[in-house]
């Protein structure tokens, strides 16, 4: 009964979708059927189930009068407390935002009256710590460092410009390593701010980073969407090891303006959410040229409708490569064996979903990739310029921080802040301090990532062996976009990630990756789609009892809440 009113709203909202949140005949009808069904008794199991709930069935919901979009972030806040706050304590989510209860309630009023904006209007969103929202609105913008505690900022960041457009609503602030792990060789997850985020599929198991608080707020489902950044793995992991769909977008899909840098050749901000279908959705609004970051003036033009991508048939026909050399080779990687053993499966289904698989199809550049320390000299060189113009933009900053080198002297002089006991490293910031500006090493250095990453890597390996993408274990790379995998088993062997904090451990998820040229995002998503929807890997395995919250929509519209 409830399994075949799913599937009739899922076919329905789908067509609403397509159709651009119209009020089609499917949306009309599904609306006076949920109005029939508000207060009945078989209301609850209607109602979606916030720990999975798609963008798609939340704004089902909401045009049909199921619920509001005050109603959600009633929900979503008292999760969070749940989770973050009181039991497990998660440290997921740094804030929330005061604004959100108001900005939630005329959205709604403006759902009545003139529809919705887009598929993310009336939704909560939590976004990175590091990625900018205007103070007046009573949020931080930290990187997770006291130093940037009431920091006021110039402006919302180019992706938060995007969101608000479309509706959505910046639900709050999520933990992350600090400046994105970015600061000296700390457990993943651990921020000044936000204490040790962890896991929520094993107890104290790393989250990864260094958007973990995206990761695991979106895997327990804390908001309907999340956002993080990545400059080498900080989405890919996050979205690994918490059982998610993450977008690793090509640098310059999506705009950095407003981002607390470590480089802009490499930092990227990308969706974390549930589905393939929820990561289309996110990053048709997110991405697009920004003139606050040049970048972005390069991409391709009109930005893509990726929730046109969402075909199940689309591995059909394609070649799918595994550069083996270096990236399967657990020596190097460092992976547990047994990531290798569910990736030989995923090998088999997505030759049964109708791709040929060429396997090996080695990059040319595997080894020097290995080898390589290039990627150091630029973001060291990168984030000491980058990092000094933040802090100079802001408008305040009752810290007194300046620059990094006054970063670094701040951590020093507030260590129970800072540097509490197993968090007191900042060898990265005086790495990064050290250099002195763009020189030749430098512009080598960049010019081999480039040749090493694209030209000699990627590209040529599509293009030797004729390939439409490549596919990689998430563990330990930085490809996009990754779709759950598997989970460790019961009796893997479990490891120390950190002072607080566990991996690998029994029942900690994995993701797969697919990898390809820059701006091929359309594609990457349609086989990422196929193989989600032909293995429903996430919907296997849940997170553990206690770090799962229990507040639904039925307990905030019929509990008094
Ligand atoms: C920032 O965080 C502080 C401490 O939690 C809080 O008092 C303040 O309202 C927050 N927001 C802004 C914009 O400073
Ligand atoms: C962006 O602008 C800066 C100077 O403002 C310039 O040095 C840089 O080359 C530009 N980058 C791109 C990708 O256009
Ligand atoms: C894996 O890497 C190690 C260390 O570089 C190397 O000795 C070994 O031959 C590699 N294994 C394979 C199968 O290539
Ligand atoms: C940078 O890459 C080049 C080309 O592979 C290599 O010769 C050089 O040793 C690398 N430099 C560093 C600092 O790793
Ligand atoms: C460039 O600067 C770095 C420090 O940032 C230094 O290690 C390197 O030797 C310099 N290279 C040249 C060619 O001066
Ligand atoms: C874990 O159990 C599986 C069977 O369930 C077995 O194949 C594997 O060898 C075991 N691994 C370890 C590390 O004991
Ligand atoms: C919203 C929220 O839960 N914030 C918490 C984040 O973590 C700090 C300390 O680690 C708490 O003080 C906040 O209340």
């Amino acid at each position: 009964m409830t399994r075949a009113f799913l599937a009739m709203r899922a076919v329905a909202v789908f067509v609403l979708l397509v159709l651009g949140l119209g009020q089609s005949a499917a949306a009309s009808s599904l609306s006076s059927r949920l109005s029939r069904r508000r207060g009945s008794p078989k209301h609850r199991a209607a109602l979606p189930d916030l720990y999975e709930a798609s963008v798609i069935e939340l704004q089902a919901g909401l045009e049909g009068g199921y619920f509001t979009s005050v109603d959600l972030v009633k929900a979503y806040f008292a999760r969070i407390e749940e989770v973050n706050l009181q039991g497990p304590e998660l440290r997921a989510v740094i804030e929330t935002n005061p604004s959100a209860l108001a900005q939630a309630a005329a959205l709604d009023a403006e759902r009545r009256a003139t529809g919705p904006r887009s598929a993310l209007h009336g939704i909560p969103v939590l976004v990175k710590d590091n990625i900018a929202t205007l103070a007046s609105e009573g949020m931080n913008t930290t990187a997770g460092s006291y130093s940037l505690l009431r920091s006021i900022v110039p402006d919302d960041a180019g992706v938060v410009k995007r969101l608000r457009a479309a509706g959505a609503i910046i639900l709050g602030k999520a933990n992350l390593s600090e400046f994105a792990h970015f600061r000296g060789n700390l457990a993943s997850g651990w921020s000044g701010r936000g204490g040790q985020c962890t896991n929520a599929y094993f107890p104290h198991a790393d989250p990864c980073g260094s958007s973990a608080g995206s990761g695991v707020s979106a895997s327990i489902g804390l908001a309907a969407v999340t956002l993080g950044t990545e400059t080498d793995g900080s989405i890919t992991c996050p979205a690994d090891r918490n059982n998610l769909v993450g977008i690793k977008p090509t640098v310059g899909l999506t705009s950095r303006a407003g981002v607390i840098p470590i480089s802009e050749h490499q930092d990227t901000v990308g969706p974390l959410v549930r589905s393939v279908a929820d990561a289309a959705i996110v990053l048709s609004i997110i991405a697009g040229p920004d003139p606050n970051d040049n970048f972005t003036l390069a991409q391709p033009v009109p930005v893509s409708n990726y929730a046109l991508a969402l075909d199940r048939n689309a591995l059909q026909g394609k070649r799918i490569g595994v550069p083996r050399a270096v990236f399967l080779n657990d020596t190097i990687t460092g992976n547990d064996p047994y990531v290798n053993e569910v990736f030989e499966q995923a090998l088999a289904t997505i030759a049964s979903l109708g791709a040929t698989v060429v396997d090996p199809a080695n990059l040319p550049s595997a080894e020097a990739i290995a080898q390589s320390n290039n990627e150091t000299v630029v973001l060291d060189t990168d984030f000491k310029i980058q990092l000094n113009a933040w802090y100079e933009s802001l408008i305040e900053n009752p810290s007194g921080v300046r620059s990094l080198a006054q970063l670094i002297q701040f951590d020093n002089d507030n260590p129970t802040l800072e540097e509490p006991q197993g968090y007191t490293d900042q060898s990265i910031l005086i790495a990064s301090e050290a250099t002195t500006g763009f020189n030749a090493t430098y512009y080598a250095a960049l010019a081999a990532d480039y040749y090493m990453g694209r030209t000699n890597g990627i590209d040529a390996a599509l293009q030797m062996y004729d390939l439409d993408a490549l596919l990689l274990p998430a563990s330990g790379f930085t490809t996009t976009p990754p779709v759950p995998l598997g989970f460790y088993p019961q009796n893997v062997t479990i490891g120390l990630a950190g002072p607080e904090t566990v991996y690998p451990a029994p029942g900690v998820p994995l993701g797969l990756s697919f990898l390809g040229t820059a701006y091929s995002e359309f594609d990457l998503v349609s086989y990422a789609y196929a193989y989600e929807q032909a293995t429903h890997t996430r919907l296997a395995r849940r997170a553990y009892a206690e770090a799962i919250p229990q507040t639904q929509l039925w307990d905030i519209i019929y509990g008094g809440i």
